[in-house]
C-alpha cells in the first residue's frame, strides 16, 4: 500500500512539475512573441523617416523665390550709398577728383614744362602750344592763350614760370565764364527741356540725375520717354523716375516720339508740373532723319505749350574729344541749342574740350558729369572748374 501511495505521490509530483513547467513556458512565450513583433515593426518606422528627409531638400529650392525680391530692391538701394559719400568730400574736392585725368594731361604737362625754368622764351611757348592743342583746348583757344603770353613776354612782363601758370588760369576762367550760365527753370511753367544727343552719351542718365536734383529742390517734375527706339529706354527712364519719385509718361517701343511728346506736354500741364524733361532717341530704326524727327518733336511741344521747348540741352560725351565739338555744331545748326551737358569728364583726359566748346560755339555749358552717381552731375561753374584743374595736390 505504501508503495502504491508512494507511486501516486511521485506521479502527482511529476504532474505538478509538468504543470509548473507548462505555466513557465506560457509565461515566457508571450514576451518572446512580442519581441520579434517589435523587431518587425521597427524597420517600418525606419523607412518612414526617410521620406521625411526627402521633402526637406524639396523645401530648399524655395530660396529660388528669394533672389527675385533681392534683385528688385537693388536699383532702389543703389542711390542711397551714392548720396552718402557726398558730405565727406566738398564739391570742390569731388570736382578735382573727377577731373584728375584732365588735370594731368593739361596742367600736369604745363607744370612739367615749366619746372626748373628760370626764364621764359619763344621755344617754351612753342612747346606750350603743343601741350594745349593735344589737351583738346582747340585751335582758337590755344592761339588766344599763346598770343596773350607773347604780348606779356614782349612787354617784359613774363619773367617767372609761375606767371605763365597764373595767366593761363585767368584766361581760361575768362573764356569759360562767358559760357557758364545756369538754366532758369522759373522762366516758364511748365518749363520744357528737351534732351538731345547721339546714342550712348548719357542723355537718360543726365535726365535721371536732373530729375532727382530738381525734385529734391521742391520742383514738380514730369519725365517724357521720347526714346522709343531702344527697347529698354523707357524702362531705364522709369527706374530713374522711381528713384526721383516723379511721373514718367511713356508709350510702347516703336511708337511715334512726337506722340510721346504730345502726351507728356498734356500731362505736364494737367498735373500742373513745374518742369518737363523729355528724353529723345540717339538714333532711329526708320530712315527718318534724326534731326527731322527732333524738329517734329519740337513743333509738337510748341503747339501744346507756347514757347516750348524752353531749352534744348545737348548731351556730349567728353571722352570723344574733338568728336563732341563736331556733334555740337551739327545739333546746333539743326535744332538750335540752349545749352550743353558734358558727361563722363571723370573718365577722360580730354576734359579740355569744355573750353573748345565754350569758345567756339558760344553755347553755355550748363552741366558737367563727373561720375555715374546721383550727385555727379554738377551745374557748370567756370571758376571752380579752372581752380580744380590748376590746384596743386
Ligand atoms: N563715368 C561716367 N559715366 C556716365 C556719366 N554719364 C553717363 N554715364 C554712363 O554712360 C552710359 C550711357 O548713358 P545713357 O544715359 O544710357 O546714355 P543715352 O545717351 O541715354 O544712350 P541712348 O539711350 O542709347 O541713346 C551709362 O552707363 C551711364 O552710366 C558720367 O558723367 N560719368
Ligand atoms: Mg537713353
Amino acid at each position: 500500500m505504501v508503495a502504491v501511495w508512494g507511486m501516486l505521490y511521485l506521479i502527482a509530483t511529476l504532474i505538478a512539475l509538468l504543470l509548473v513547467l507548462l505555466l513557465l513556458k506560457i509565461v515566457r512565450r508571450p514576451p518572446k512573441k512580442k519581441k520579434p513583433s517589435r523587431k518587425q515593426v521597427e524597420p517600418e518606422p525606419e523607412v518612414e523617416p526617410e521620406p521625411e528627409i526627402e521633402p526637406e531638400p524639396e523645401v530648399e529650392p524655395e530660396p529660388e523665390v528669394e533672389p527675385e525680391p533681392e534683385v528688385e530692391p537693388e536699383p532702389e538701394v543703389e542711390p542711397e550709398p551714392e548720396v552718402e559719400p557726398e558730405p565727406r568730400l566738398s564739391l570742390f574736392e569731388r570736382l578735382k577728383q573727377g577731373l584728375s585725368k584732365t588735370q594731368s594731361s593739361l596742367v600736369g604737362r604745363v607744370d612739367s614744362l615749366l619746372r626748373g625754368r628760370t626764364e621764359i622764351d619763344e621755344e617754351l611757348l612753342e612747346d606750350l602750344e603743343e601741350v594745349l592743342i593735344t589737351a583738346d583746348l582747340g585751335m582758337k583757344t590755344t592761339q588766344h592763350l599763346i598770343q596773350a603770353l607773347e604780348t606779356r613776354l614782349a612787354a617784359g612782363r613774363l619773367t617767372d614760370p609761375e606767371q605763365v601758370r597764373e595767366l593761363l588760369k585767368a584766361e581760361l576762367k575768362k573764356i569759360l565764364a562767358l559760357e557758364s550760365r545756369p538754366v532758369d527753370f522759373s522762366s516758364a511753367s511748365p518749363f520744357v527741356m528737351m534732351v538731345v544727343g547721339v546714342n550712348g552719351v548719357g542723355k537718360t542718365t543726365t535726365i535721371g540725375k536732373l530729375a532727382n536734383q530738381l525734385s529734391r529742390a521742391g520742383h514738380k517734375v514730369v519725365l517724357g520717354a521720347g526714346d522709343t527706339f531702344r527697347a529698354a529706354a523707357a524702362e531705364q527712364l522709369e527706374v530713374w523716375g522711381k528713384r526721383a519719385g516723379v511721373e514718367v509718361i511713356r508709350h510702347a517701343e516703336g511708337a511715334d516720339p512726337a506722340a510721346v511728346a504730345f502726351d507728356a506736354a498734356k500731362a505736364a500741364v494737367a498735373r500742373k508740373a513745374d518742369i518737363l524733361l523729355l528724353d529723345t532717341a540717339g538714333r532711329l530704326h526708320t530712315k527718318v532723319n534724326l534731326m527731322e524727327e527732333l524738329k517734329k518733336v519740337r513743333r509738337v511741344l510748341d503747339r501744346e505749350i507756347s514757347g516750348a521747348p524752353h531749352e534744348i540741352l545737348l548731351v556730349l560725351d567728353a571722352t570723344t574729344g574733338q568728336n563732341a565739338l563736331t556733334q555740337a555744331r551739327m545739333f546746333h545748326e539743326a535744332v538750335g541749342l540752349g545749352g550743353i551737358a558734358l558727361t563722363k569728364l571723370d573718365g577722360t583726359a580730354k576734359g579740355g574740350i569744355v573750353v573748345a566748346i565754350a569758345a567756339e560755339l558760344n553755347v553755355p555749358v550748363r552741366y558737367v558729369g563727373i561720375g555715374e552717381k546721383l550727385d555727379d552731375l554738377r551745374p557748370f561753374d567756370a571758376d571752380m572748374f579752372v581752380s580744380a584743374l590748376f590746384e596743386r595736390s
